[in-house]
Formats: structure tokens, sequence, C-alpha cells
């Protein structure tokens, strides 16, 4: 081929590739999952991977690489349905980059530049340190009552405590703020006992202060003894430090959380309370198996749970198990129709979840507040034991002979 036939080529197999159609799959009645990924690494602009100058690149060759497209924040954007989607290069190095669709669930297109974030401001890195962050990802977006839209990311650095570890690393929260999704205010580091991953901003005040789900963790990998997913509140978002910590979803033995959990995207506001979204993991022989939980926690004090379903929303399934990570779902994004941060969803607001599939693709899946809210309310918690699912079941059972029988 010669170098005009191979673009030409490449051009139009990018096209389809991104134009490319969705389709439900019709599934238990509480969601929705699609076809196709959403976003994959062949989505990425070729502009982003290709140098175009026949001098410069005789056999239209990839340059640069993108390896995986996952863990997405999201918002709704005018009339558009934008996500904030962690790109990874094949050099290993997660950058943020913003794509938008027409319709939620095909169609997803990058803007013309990744998103340049800036480094925490000089002094203010919540490990001490003042490197530039190794790597950062995983952000989830809150459109905030106090009018700006916050990015919290994890930001990773080499912990230097351990000089003779090159595995060793440190997780902390990085904040920054926009009003467009492309000039970003950076903000300092969370300042924390521990480590931190998965922080997200509660959309409203608490208290006339800013409120956090947080994700203590003993260290880079390990949840260690403590864990779980905590709430603090927060004085001053620009000078963000958490002096007290409590756990409001806790992890059990034997149970889809076993091992870690934290909150995947902020929490929407319903007539029934706050409803969130997370993701549980626990042990087994393949490794760490993350899976998507629900939780609901009361619209007055959204740290007390109401509703706590026992078991998973979603599990990876069939093509989804495979990817750089196996065995792994993991969401920081979701949109809901009629309304942004704290806005009052009504049960009909269709809502779109995006998740990603072990590491590597985006997906989507489509529900609605009301199919939520029922899931939450109406899945019995789990019993931690045998004897108490086996009772929950059979109290199922009993029910529908009574009724069927009728
Ligand atoms: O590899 C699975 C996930 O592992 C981490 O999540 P957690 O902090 O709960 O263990 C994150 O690195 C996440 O990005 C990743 O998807």
């Amino acid at each position: 081929m010669t170098f005009e036939e191979r673009k030409a080529f490449v051009e139009a197999q990018h096209e389809a590739f991104v134009t490319r159609k969705n389709s439900p799959i019709e599934g238990n009645g509480v969601y929705t999952r699609w076809q196709n990924p959403i976003i994959e690494a062949e989505s990425a602009p070729l502009e982003w991977r290709y140098d175009f100058n026949p001098e410069t690149n005789p056999y239209f060759m990839e340059r640069i690489g993108v390896n995986a497209t996952l863990n997405s924040g999201a918002i709704k954007w005018g009339d558009k349905y934008v996500v904030v989607v962690r790109v990874e290069g094949a050099d290993r190095k997660s950058f943020f980059a913003v794509a938008e669709s027409p319709n939620g669930v095909d169609n997803f297109r990058f803007w013309e530049h990744p998103i340049t974030m800036p480094e925490a401001p000089e002094g203010t890195c919540a490990a001490g340190l003042d490197a530039p962050a190794t790597n950062v990802y995983d952000m989830r977006l809150t459109q905030h009552e106090d009018g700006w839209i916050y990015g919290l990311f994890c930001v990773e650095r080499h912990d230097d405590s351990r000089p003779g570890d090159l595995s060793a690393a440190t997780a902390t929260c990085g904040i920054a703020r926009t009003k467009d999704l492309v000039n970003w205010e950076r903000l300092p580091d969370l300042k924390s006992k521990s480590q931190q991953r998965n922080v997200v901003l509660h959309p409203e005040f608490v208290d006339g202060k800013y409120a956090l789900y947080t994700r203590p963790q003993d260290g880079f990998i390990d949840a260690g003894s403590g864990g779980g997913i905590g709430w603090a509140l927060v004085d001053d978002i620009t000078n963000a430090v958490v002096t007290d910590e409590k756990i409001i979803d806790q992890r059990y033995y034997h149970t889809i959380k076993e091992v870690k959990n934290g909150e995947g995207p902020h929490p929407f506001k319903t007539p029934k309370g706050w409803l969130h979204l997370a993701h549980g993991v626990r042990g087994c022989a393949s490794g760490l198996r993350y899976v998507l939980y629900m939780y609901m926690t009361a619209l007055d004090e959204p740290w007390r749970e109401i509703a706590t379903p026992g078991g998973a929303l979603m599990v990876p399934q069939g093509g989804e198990y495979i990817g750089d990570v196996m065995n792994v779902l993991f969401t920081n994004g979701w949109i809901a129709e009629g309304g942004t941060g704290a806005d009052m969803h009504s049960m009909d607001d269709k809502v779109f979840i995006y998740y990603a599939a072990s590491d590597t693709r985006m997906h989507v899946a489509t529900s609605t507040i009301g199919q939520l809210v029922d899931y939450c309310m109406n899945t019995p918690s789990d019993g931690l034991t045998t004897g108490a699912s086996v009772k929950t079941r059979n109290a199922l059972i009993d029910k529908n002979i009574a009724f069927l029988n009728r």
C-alpha cells in the first residue's frame, strides 16, 4: 500500500468504528446492557497516534499507541453526553480526555486535545513530596452547588520511603475544578491521615461544608484493616483537609466487598433518598474480582444508609471478563436525565451507567431512577450467612406460592 492508500484505509476503518450503532440487550429488568463497548483504544483520534506527514512517516505507522480507555467520569453537557475518559497510553501513563455523544450509547467522539491537567500548586502535594504526579486516573465529576464542576481523581507517585521497591506507590486524591471541561484550576491535594483513592465530592453543601465520600487505605493496593466507604466534611475545598472520617458503608466477610470497596460517581438525589453506585472487591483463585453494587442513604443525612441491597448489581459478563486486568467491572461515571449535580430526579429519569470492563474499554448500561430505587429498596440485604440467605429466598418462594395459588 502507498502512504495515501494506507492512510485512507486507516481513516475509513476509524470512522466506521467510531460511528457504529449500538443496540440494547434485554436483561434482568433492573438495567439494560448495550452490546458494543462505547469507547475503546481504537476510538482515540488518529491525530493523537499517527504522524500524518509522509516525509516523516512514509509507512503511515502508528507512532504513539493507546493501550486502553477506561474508568470515565460522566456529566450531561448541554444536550451532549460527556465522559472524561482515563486514556492509557502504550507507556502505561494515564491522562484525561473528553469524549461526547449525541445519545449516550454510541458515536462517542473525543475532543481535539486531551485535558492538560496542571500539577498541584507547589508545596501542596498530600504525600509531602513535591514531585509531579507519575500517573493520574479515575476522575469523578461533580457539578457542585457552589457553581464549579469538580474533578477528583487519584494521583499516584512512587513511594520514596521504599527506594529499593520500584512497585511501591502512594495514592492521594487530586482536586481540580473547571467551568468548561477544557481549562482546569488545580487545587491542593486532599490531606488525610491515610492514602486515599476513590474520593468523590457530594454535590451539595452539608452543614455549610463540602462533603466527601472517601476510601481510606493502609497501602497503595491494600485497603488493609480499615477500608470501607468513608464520609468526611471539609471546610475549605481550596485547602481540603480530612480531620474526621467515619465509615458509612462497611466491608463484610464472605461478601462481594470483602477485600475492598469504593464509591463510584456522586450519588443522585431522588424522592426516596440518595442513590449510590459503588464497586466491591473480593479475592478468589483467579485474583481480585471487581463488581458493581448499589446502596441508598437518607436525603437529609447522606451518610446514613437506608437501603443496602445484597450482592452485585453487575458482574463481568462474556467479553467484559477479558482485558488488561481480568475480572473487573469498575464505574466512576453515570448520567441521569432531568438534572445535574444535586437536582432532584424523578422516577422516570433515564440513567446511563458508564462502566469499564477489565481496565480496558468503556461500556454503558441504561436504566431509570425508578428501577434502580426499586432495586435498592426491594432487594434483601446480605444476611451474611447461608442460613439467612435460604430464609430470605424461601420467603420469596412462599410469597409467590401464596400469590400464584390465590
Ligand atoms: O484494577 C482494578 C481497579 O483497581 C483500583 O481500584 P481500587 O482502588 O478499588 O482497588 C484502581 O486502580 C482502579 O483504577 C482499577 O480499575
